[in-house]
């Protein structure tokens, strides 16, 4: 598998709570940390960040939600990265990641299908998108992401 780059936040129902057990798994799961950012996002940032959701019925929820307090960002670097996260995190819906995938970060750590914890990209294409948005050219700065290296991650 070629290295790819994902964007994953940790969300902010998850941030307070979880984010050591979470930054644990992407450690132990291989991922290396390329960049990190802890914000609040903007209501305009976070439409945009969506805006492929903005016609479904949990658009607004979801854009209230994740602005709702800090989340944390990260821009993690592997083997197959998007497809690998996709499946640490596991599906969006916590009930079918309990019931399918025990293990992963939403069957552990979300409360519901919007307070589901954890976002990943969910392609090559959109994880530049995503990075992109998020980064912009702070995305070519590289954080030392080597164990022990990297201010507490
Ligand atoms: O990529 P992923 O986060 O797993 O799911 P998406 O289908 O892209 O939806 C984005 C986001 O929207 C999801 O993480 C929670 C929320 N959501 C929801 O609240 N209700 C749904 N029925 C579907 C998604
Ligand atoms: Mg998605």
């Amino acid at each position: 598998f070629p290295r790819q780059d994902t964007l994953a936040m940790i969300k902010p129902d998850a941030v307070e709570e979880h984010k050591d057990e979470i930054l644990e798994e992407i450690r132990r799961k291989g991922f290396s940390i390329k960049n990190y950012q802890e914000t609040i996002l903007s209501e305009e940032m976070a439409e945009e960040f969506y805006k492929e959701h903005k016609d479904k019925s949990f658009y607004s929820q979801l854009v209230q939600f994740i602005c709702s307090g800090p989340c944390l960002q990260l821009v993690l670097s592997k083997e197959n990265a998007v497809e690998d996260w996709r499946m640490v995190m596991g599906p969006t819906d916590p009930d079918k990641a309990k019931e399918i995938f025990p293990d992963s970060l939403r069957a552990r750590f979300a409360s519901d299908i919007l307070h589901n914890a954890v976002h990943g990209s969910s392609s090559v294409e959109q994880a530049d998108r995503e990075i992109q948005l998020l980064f912009g050219d702070r995305s070519a700065e590289q954080v030392t992401s080597s164990e022990g290296e990297n201010g507490g991650f």
